[in-house]
């Protein structure tokens, strides 16, 4: 009696179908779900998943199922840094050389003594777990990946029985999820086994478990997975993963495999680990941190695993809502294709739900690959299946890294990008080293690029690497943070690194002509006509990003020195900053608008007007910065509007995803709508290039560098929010008052619609429904007191209307607001 009491417990335990589940599986909005009527044959066809800690890839196959996993610790080599001791005794002549236009020469003394090498460590793969089924004739088939609940479902009938397998990558308990059920009683039969093209070794054993609720069988699969040493680099890091399969069938465990029989339903519960503490420190014990992590969920079953994987997927999920439709009446019919066919078929139709689709995918995928306690997002989020991925698949921080966060102030997700300020706080560490010994310089430093080490120094060459400005562009996102959440104790803990970001200048700029130049430096790997090298002073995106770095040092300061307790000491130290930086701030020099109308990007006007270059690096002042504006400076505006059409309408994934926010900031909803069209074209793999030349999304909806890069969806997906809704904080004014825009830029092709959750700067939460193309009404909800600034396109009921831009067709209203009382504003 008593055992077969255990049993039963145990089977509800691992029993796969909860009531949950088939509501689940038959959700079929069309704006949430990604779906397939084949089993992917190409990793970019596959679904991806993801914990932050954890990646996995599930391709959905009846025969043999893949799902290729990640850990987003698991990098070559150790431990180190690449700082050159040799630079600061070549920093002068370097500078000299550039001042005279010899920059050829400087970019040759700058290979030769500032860059050294390593280049920067690679982020491995941990193989893959591979279920032999057997079902080689599938009928009535189907994957997909909800993107309400972070559950991918694989269905399909095999010799008259169904299959279901549902799996989740658990946010709340860290470990993935497979369940797995039969229609027909015992006919579920698979072995489990794991193969990986780095060196590894396997194992498996059945293993009997008891806990206060359950007891039974169930069989372990691990495979430890070797790190590898790179430019010289030693391994430093092992991985290990661990499969446990429980089942209510017959369960073997021979030739470092798991055997599954007879079974009606399997559970398969994943989990990986590495011996990484942090960037110095790799004494953890990969094996120890699995076995607590399997031992914390051994007393749930999976539907309560389930449950809670959505519930913390949710609460961070749902916070948004978007809605976009060209035709209420009639939704596109390609609505109901699976997705990589309407991905096909949209360019040219009206099948807005697609766009919504990918915005959606955007902030699913933000959640899935990072979360607090977690490592950031890297070029391809936490999903790499090569042994070399592009470009290492790691940081590259002259733009890539800084895109992957833009969409998670705007879009609620402020939790997910707790692991860029983490990184940021270890680069501000390693890069006050890299200041010092490389430039002789106080504060911090970093350059285009970093790993998991959290290297500093340049790599690759002075073309890419001689960009000393990542860190500093990095610092904005606390900065914005701030801006949005006006969390004090938050910018309290991070201050000191927005104070080294802006020191770090003060040291490291050249005094010309009464103006302050960043030198030696690069416009990210572009140079001007007649320059042989893009080794330059002071180019636009240099001066950009220091007057951000000294602006919010400067504010920073002013909140910091409002603390009534703070020491004397700290306080004339503070002021002796704001002195210090003010006076820098003067002397940066100011945009300029060249002989095309064009904004430059160099001191000297060397623009290429036929020049489409991906990089836009000194419109970095439109977005993500604020210093191009159309109502604080419609010179630059101008000019930034000329400087897009130089550079076209297509790009690489990434610049696409920029330019969607460009056109956006320039308030023109068509072109933004343009460039989106551009970006939804289907590339069905990395190697169908030549047929396929404008496709810049992969079946899986991945964006297109091409080769795969997550950036390019980060961006478009800021940029779709972007269109619908803008925040800035009046620059002049001390007390960071708001402006709003409203639907600044809509496109026609978005007739109808709505938003909701969106977060604006200055602690505002903001609703806006549309029709016909107009504001309807808007809802908008601010944290604190104050006078908000209100931009429409449409006039409105509600507050002051102060200004009236007629070119740009736009109604400027000022409003008191009310901390904690929401404000409705309906179209007059
Ligand atoms: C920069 C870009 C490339 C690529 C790489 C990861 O170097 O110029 O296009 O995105 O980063």
């Amino acid at each position: 009696m008593l055992k077969r009491f255990f049993l039963l417990v145990t089977m509800c335990a691992i029993l796969p179908f909860g009531k949950g589940m088939m509501c689940y599986a038959a959700n079929t909005n069309t704006n949430s779900v990604l779906w397939y009527d084949k089993p992917a044959s190409v990793w970019l066809e596959a679904l991806p998943l993801g914990n932050s800690r954890l990646g996995a890839m599930v391709f959905g196959k009846t025969d043999v199922e893949e799902i290729q996993l990640n850990e987003e610790t698991f990098w070559s080599g150790g431990p180190h840094n690449n700082n050159s001791t040799s630079s600061i005794y070549y920093l002068n002549e370097v500078r000299s050389l550039i001042f005279q236009g010899k920059e050829k020469q400087a970019e040759d003394l700058i290979n030769k003594e500032f860059i050294k090498g390593p280049h920067g460590m690679r982020f491995l793969t941990l193989g893959s777990l591979k279920l032999d089924f057997g079902h080689k004739d599938a009928k009535n088939y189907r994957r997909e990946l909800n993107l309400n609940n972070a559950v991918s479902t694989v269905s399909y009938t095999a010799n008259g029985v169904k299959y279901v397998r549902e799996t989740f990558a658990s946010l709340e308990d860290g470990v993935i999820v497979m369940r797995i059920k039969a229609s027909g009683k015992g006919k579920l039969n698979f072995t489990l086994d794991h193969e990986c093209k780095l060196k590894s070794s396997k194992s498996s054993e059945k293993l009997r478990f008891m806990t206060s609720r359950m007891k039974g069988n169930y069989g372990m699969l691990k495979a430890v997975i070797e790190g590898v040493e790179q430019e010289g680099i030693k391994s430093a890091l092992n991985a290990e993963l661990a499969a446990k399969v429980l089942a209510d069938g017959n369960i073997t465990t021979d030739n470092n495999k798991v055997d599954v029989k007879n079974a009606t339903t399997a559970t398969i519960i994943i989990t990986a680990a590495t011996n990484f503490v942090n960037y110095h420190d790799v004494s953890g014990n990969a094996s120890e941190k699995n076995k607590a992590t399997l031992k914390a969920v051994e007393d749930k079953t999976a539907d309560q695993l389930l449950k809670r994987h959505i519930a913390k997927y949710q609460a961070q999920y749902n916070r948004v809502a978007l809605d976009i439709s060209a035709n209420t009446q009639h939704p596109s019919p390609n609505t109901q294709l699976p997705t990589d066919q309407r991905l096909d078929k949209f360019y040219g139709s009206d099948d807005m739900g697609m766009v919504a689709l990918m915005f959606n995918f955007g902030r699913y995928l933000l959640i899935s690959s990072s979360q607090q306690g977690g490592q950031a997002a890297n070029l391809q989020g936490v999903w790499n299946d090569k042994m070399m991925a592009p470009w290492d698949s790691k940081y590259t921080i002259n733009i890539n890294a800084e895109m992957n966060y833009w969409p998670a102030e705007i879009c609620g997700l402020t939790e997910a990008a707790e692991p860029l300020f983490s990184m940021i706080k270890d680069l501000s560490v390693t890069g006050a080293e890299t200041a010092r010994k490389m430039y002789g310089c106080r504060g911090w430093v970093a350059h285009h690029n970093t790993d998991i080490w959290r290297v500093a120094g340049p790599i690759d060459g002075a073309f890419w690497g001689m960009f000393p400005n990542g860190g500093a562009w990095l610092t904005t996102h606390i900065w914005e943070h701030y801006l949005y959440t006006l969390d004090k104790d938050f910018l309290r803990e991070y201050y000191p690194i927005l104070k080294g970001a802006a020191d770090f200048y003060l040291d490291y700029m050249v005094e010309r002509d009464g103006e302050l130049l960043v030198v030696p430096s690069v416009s990210p790997e572009h140079g001007g006509v007649g320059k042989q090298s893009p080794v330059c002073a002071g180019c636009t995106m240099d001066n950009q990003i220091v007057r951000d770095a000294l602006t919010q040092a400067i504010r920073a300061t002013e909140i910091m020195l409002q603390d009534t307790a703070l020491a004397d000491k700290d306080k004339a130290e503070m002021n002796a900053s704001l002195l210090a930086f003010n006076a820098a701030l003067k002397k940066i020099p100011a945009m300029k608008v060249g002989k095309y109308g064009q904004l430059q990007e160099w001191r000297e006007d060397i623009d290429d007007p036929k020049d489409e270059h991906r990089h836009i690096s000194h419109l970095y002042g439109l977005y993500p910065s604020n210093q191009i504006s159309p109502f604080l400076t419609p010179d630059l505006f101008k000019a930034a509007g000329v400087t897009l059409n130089q550079r076209g309408d297509q790009a690489t994934g990434w610049s696409l995803g920029w330019k969607t926010n460009f056109w956006a900031r320039m308030l023109d909803g068509n072109h933004a709508f343009t460039i989106i069209s551009n970006m939804l074209r289907l590339l069905p793999d990395e190697n169908k290039m030549r047929e396929y030349p404008n496709g810049r999304t992969f079946p899986n909806l991945f964006d297109a560098h091409p080769p795969f890069q997550i950036d390019g969806n980060f961006g478009v997906t800021a940029g779709i929010a972007e269109m619908l809704m803008q925040s800035q904080l009046s620059p002049n004014a001390k007390d960071l008052s708001p402006e709003i825009f409203l639907l600044p830029a809509l496109p026609d092709a978005w007739k109808n619609g709505s938003i909701s959750g969106f977060k604006a700067r200055g602690g505002y939460t903001v609703n806006i429904t549309w029709k016909d193309g107009k504001l309807k009404s808007a809802n908008i909800m601010p944290k604190e007191s104050g006078k908000l600034i209100l931009r429409t396109k449409t006039p409105i009921s509600q507050g002051n209307l102060v200004k009236t831009y007629q070119d740009l067709g736009v109604y400027e209203y000022e409003i008191n607001v009310t901390g904690g009382k929401a404000v409705v504003i309906t179209a007059s």
